[in-house]
């Protein structure tokens, strides 16, 4: 018997559903909702492309590459820079001062991704308040959230001023962007690999295409976007599980004091940093900062071989219930245990038990430049700092907007004996 069902999205939860709407020949990612609202500010940008958009296939084939791990060696250093600007701070505010983590490690990623793609300082450590920009972003994405929670008319009639407001702040952040396009090519730098470098001056072999400046600027507001709030997350949740599960803190800093020690951190260390990559890809597993992705099908088709849908409607994958699914994680599912995503273990997963990336040729292309990041960054930490939560009580509680984050989430920082 087949089942009709007329509705424009159905949220699946389980792996076998999951694994279903992997397969990119019959499922492709059509942008909606949320991602509709933010193309204001990213436009044909990656992230919030339409697969008919000749740009995201232009912009994929010259980036790809950019993100790869060649490009990622030559960031490490940057990536070290700012994740020590972090560390300094934590130890110069002493013991006994609660570090509010989200905020710091949102500097860290914002911080970041303006060095090593655009070779630019927004110095989020050395200013009490969030540079304008990061204040601009957040503001046009709580406000993009918003409206599409709201029917078309009441934002053409009811909320006028706030979307004259939302689109100054776009209008703000891509002069900012155009600025740092601007400085590049008056003081070009032929030696810098930085990502800027790559947009400014590839050509595609494909279609001798070059991006255009509309689209360098939707590309580099896509990078602030899709890059820092997703990378800061993850961070807090790290720190916040490794907290509340002292026995893995343990184990995480012995492997920091096995690899790296005393000395200076390198590049080569990472790869040997195993438990701390585990430790991370639990932490994305229980709580995904990005809570759902989304496809269509191709064509009309049927689920699992039986239920009817239209080519248009969307299909979610609602990752809380993918990587709680106890017929892949067991019983335990609720509990933190990186051992079941060293390498071993995880290569021995259902296909496509574990997607917070998201899928196929539409699936994060900074996934290897928030890997390193977040590595180093926890690896300067623990080398340095004995961790305590401010409030031993403390529950994690969740702030969402575009992302999922840990909210009122205080930690200290001790140095650790010995410890330079
Ligand atoms: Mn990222 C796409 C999660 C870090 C830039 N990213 C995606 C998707 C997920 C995702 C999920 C797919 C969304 C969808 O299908 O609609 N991203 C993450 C997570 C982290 C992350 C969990 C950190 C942890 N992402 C980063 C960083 C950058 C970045 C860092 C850039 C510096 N992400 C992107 C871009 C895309 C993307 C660009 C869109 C890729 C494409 O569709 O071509």
């Amino acid at each position: 018997m087949k089942l009709k069902l007329g509705v424009e999205q159905i949220v699946l939860g389980d792996q076998q559903h999951i694994n279903e709407i992997c397969d990119e020949k019959r499922f492709h990612k059509v942008p909606g909702g949320a991602l509709t609202a933010i193309r204001a500010l990213t436009g044909d940008g990656l992230f919030t492309a339409y697969d008919s958009e000749m740009n995201w296939w232009v912009a994929h084939r010259l980036l790809v590459p950019a993100f790869g791990p060649i490009a990622l060696r030559h960031m490490f250093d940057d990536m070290l820079d700012i994740s020590s600007q972090m560390v300094l701070k934590w130890d110069r505010l002493g013991p006994e001062h609660e570090i509010e983590c989200a905020d710091d490690l949102t500097r860290l990623a914002f911080d970041t991704i303006g060095l090593c793609a655009f070779s630019y300082r927004f110095n989020e450590f050395y200013t009490d308040n969030a540079h304008p920009f990061a204040q601009q972003m957040a503001d046009v994405l709580a406000e993009s959230g918003r409206r599409v929670s709201r029917p078309g008319f009441v934002n053409d009639w009811v909320y006028r001023s706030s979307e004259q407001k939302r689109q100054e702040n776009v209008k703000k952040m891509h002069e900012l962007c155009d600025q740092i396009v601007t400085d590049r090519k008056k003081n070009p730098q032929p030696e810098n690999k930085d990502l800027l470098n790559t947009m400014l001056n590839s050509v595609d072999k494909e279609t001798g295409e070059r991006l255009s400046d509309e689209n360098i600027r939707f590309q580099m507001a896509t990078f602030l976007v899709a890059g820092h709030e997703t990378t800061s997350s993850t961070l807090s949740f790290t720190y916040y599980n490794l907290l509340k599960n002292p026995e893995t803190l343990l184990k995480a800093q012995r492997q920091v004091d096995e690899v790296v020690g005393d000395n200076v951190l390198e590049l080569q260390h990472l790869p040997k940093l195993t438990y701390l990559d585990a430790c991370i890809k639990e932490s994305l597993r229980l709580d995904s900062p990005i809570t759902r992705w989304s496809v269509c099908p191709r064509q009309d088709t049927a689920l699992q071989g039986k239920y009817e849908v239209k080519k248009d409607i969307q299909l979610v994958s609602n990752l809380k219930a993918l990587h709680h699914d106890p017929t892949v994680w067991g019983d335990d599912h609720d509990e933190f245990k990186p051992e079941r995503m060293l390498r071993s273990n995880f290569e021995k997963l259902p296909p496509h038990s574990w997607k917070p990336f998201g899928n196929g040729m539409r699936s994060c292309i900074g996934r290897g430049f928030a890997e390193q990041e977040m590595l180093i960054n926890i690896a300067l930490v623990l080398q340095r700092f004995q961790l305590q939560l401010a409030d031993p009580t403390y529950k994690l509680e969740l702030k969402s907007t575009l992302t999922i984050k840990p909210w009122n989430f205080r930690i200290k920082a001790l140095r650790r004996a010995g410890k330079s």
